[in-house]
C-alpha cells in the first residue's frame, strides 16, 4: 500500500502499525502466488491454511481459543482486511469469513462449542460458514422460514434452505440461524453450529457472481443437530446475529477501503505515466480533480470506518450506527472511486486481467452484502430517532 499516512492517526496504538505493517509485507511476497483464478475453491482452501499457519487468523478469535486478544480488537480486523483486500479480493475474502463464521461463537457460545470450533478456525484447519440469508428473507433477516423443531430431549431437526452462504461447499461448519418459534418475528430465532457433514444438510445450487468466489444454496432435510450445538439462548439468534454483524459490518467497510486504495494507486501510477496531448495523463486538470475526489472520499470512509472500530473497541456495548455509517459510506464510495480509476485507464480499464476490472468486478456486492446500503440507512436512521425520543422523555422528565 502507497499510503499509510492513516496509521499514524491517533485511532490507533503501536501493536494495530506492527501488526498493519508485517501483514502489508507479508501479503505483497505470499498471496499473489496463492490465487488462481480458474480454481477459486481451492485457492480459498489454500488462503484459508495458509493465513492460518501464518498466524493472521488469529485475529479472528479470543485468546484462550488460540487468538490473539481477549475479544476482538475491530481495529486489527479492519486493518487485516483492508491490508488483504488491497492485494486480493479473495485473500480479504478468506478472512473475513472465517471471523463471520466464527463470529457468533466467540460472541454468544458455550465454552464447549468454543473449544470445539475456534482453534481449528484460527489455525486454518477448519473453514467457517454463516448461515442467515433466505430465498425470501435477505434485508429483511427476521423473516426467515427455515425451522428448527425438538426431537427428543437433545436434538433439533432443521428443515429449510438458505442461500447466498459464502464459503458454502467448503466450509467445514455453518452457524445456521432458524426459526424455533419461542414469538413471532425476530425473538423467535436460534443459532445453531451445523456441520457440514452432518446427515441432511446438503449443497443444493453453487452460486456464480461477477467476481467469484464459493457460494451456495445449502438445504436442510431433517438434518438432525444435537441442542448442545445452540449459539446463544433459545430465541436470542437475531440478537447473536445483529451483534456479530455489528462487529463485522465495520470491516466490510475496511475491505472497500482496501480495494479503493488500490484503485487509487493503480490510478496514480497510470496518470503519471501515461502520455496524451503531449504531457502526461496526471498533468491534465480534469485528471487532477478525479484524483483529488478519490483520495478524499478515501479518507473520509476511512475516518468513518476506524471511527466506528476504534468505538467499539473502546468498550461500547454497540456501535450500530457507527458501523452502519461506516459500511454505507465505505463502500459506496469505495464504488466511485474505483469507477474513477477505471475511466483514468480508459479501454484498458475494462480489460480482462487488468487490476481495475477486477477491483470494479469486486467492490459492487460489498455494496449489498451484510446488510445493503438501503439496509444501512434505515438502521441509521432507527437510531437516529431513537435518541430524538430519548431526548424529548429527557426534557419532559425535567
Ligand atoms: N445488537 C444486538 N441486538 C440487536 C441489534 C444489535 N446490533 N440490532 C437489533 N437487535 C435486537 C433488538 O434489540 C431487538 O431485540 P428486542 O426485541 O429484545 O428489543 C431484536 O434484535 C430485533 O430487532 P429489530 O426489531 O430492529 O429487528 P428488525 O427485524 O426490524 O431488523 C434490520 C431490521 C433491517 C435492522 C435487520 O433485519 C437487518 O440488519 N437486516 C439486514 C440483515 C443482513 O445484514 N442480511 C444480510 C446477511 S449477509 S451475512
Amino acid at each position: 500500500m502507497a499510503d499509510l499516512s492513516f496509521q499514524r492517526w491517533p485511532f490507533f496504538e503501536a501493536k494495530h502499525r506492527t501488526f498493519a505493517g508485517e501483514l502489508n509485507r507479508w501479503a505483497e511476497a505470499v498471496v499473489p502466488g496463492l490465487i488462481d483464478h480458474h480454481d477459486v475453491d481451492g485457492s480459498c482452501r489454500k488462503l484459508v491454511a495458509t493465513l492460518g499457519k501464518a498466524g493472521w487468523l488469529r485475529a479472528v478469535v479470543p485468546a484462550n481459543y488460540g487468538g490473539l486478544y481477549d475479544g476482538f480488537d475491530v481495529r486489527t480486523l479492519c486493518l487485516a482486511r483492508e491490508t488483504l483486500a488491497y492485494w486480493s479480493g479473495l485473500a480479504d475474502f478468506s478472512f473475513a469469513m472465517q471471523g463471520l463464521g466464527a463470529g457468533p461463537i466467540t460472541i454468544a457460545g458455550t465454552d464447549e462449542l468454543k473449544a470445539r470450533y475456534l482453534p481449528r478456525v484460527a489455525k486454518g484447519e477448519a473453514i467457517a460458514g454463516f448461515a442467515l440469508s433466505e430465498q425470501d428473507a435477505g434485508s429483511d433477516a427476521a423473516a426467515m422460514s427455515t425451522t428448527a423443531t425438538p426431537d427428543g430431549a437433545d436434538y433439533v431437526r432443521i428443515n429449510g434452505a438458505k442461500t447466498w452462504i459464502s464459503n458454502g461447499g467448503i466450509a467445514d461448519h455453518y452457524v445456521v440461524f432458524v426459526r424455533t418459534g419461542e414469538a413471532p418475528g425476530a425473538r423467535g430465532i436460534s443459532a445453531f453450529v451445523v456441520d457440514a457433514d452432518t446427515p441432511g444438510l446438503k449443497i443444493a445450487e453453487r452460486i456464480e457472481v461477477v467476481a467469484p468466489h464459493p457460494l451456495a444454496t445449502l438445504k436442510f432435510e431433517d438434518c438432525r443437530v444435537p441442542l448442545a450445538n445452540r449459539v446463544g439462548g433459545a430465541g436470542e439468534g437475531f440478537k447473536v446475529a445483529m451483534a456479530t454483524l455489528d462487529v463485522f459490518r465495520s470491516t466490510v467497510a475496511a475491505a472497500a477501503l482496501g480495494l479503493a486504495r488500490r484503485a487509487l494507486d493503480e490510478a496514480l501510477e497510470r496518470a503519471t505515466s501515461r502520455q496524451m496531448f503531449g504531457a502526461t495523463l496526471g498533468d491534465l486538470q480534469l485528471t487532477q480533480a478525479a484524483l483529488a475526489d478519490m483520495a478524499t472520499d478515501i479518507d473520509a470512509a476511512a475516518l468513518l470506518v476506524y471511527r466506528a472500530a476504534w468505538t467499539k473497541d473502546q468498550g461500547a456495548p454497540r456501535v450500530t450506527r457507527e458501523a452502519a455509517m461506516a459500511k454505507m459510506f465505505a463502500t459506496e464510495a469505495a464504488q466511485t472511486v474505483i469507477d474513477k480509476a477505471v475511466q483514468i485507464f480508459g479501454g484498458m480499464g475494462v480489460r480482462k486481467g487488468v487490476k481495475v476490472e477486477e477491483l470494479y468486478r469486486e467492490i459492487r456486492a460489498l455494496r449489498i452484502y451484510e446488510g445493503a446500503t438501503e439496509v444501512q440507512k434505515i438502521v441509521i436512521a432507527r437510531e437516529l430517532m431513537k435518541g430524538a425520543h430519548a431526548s424529548v422523555a429527557g426534557r419532559a422528565a425535567e
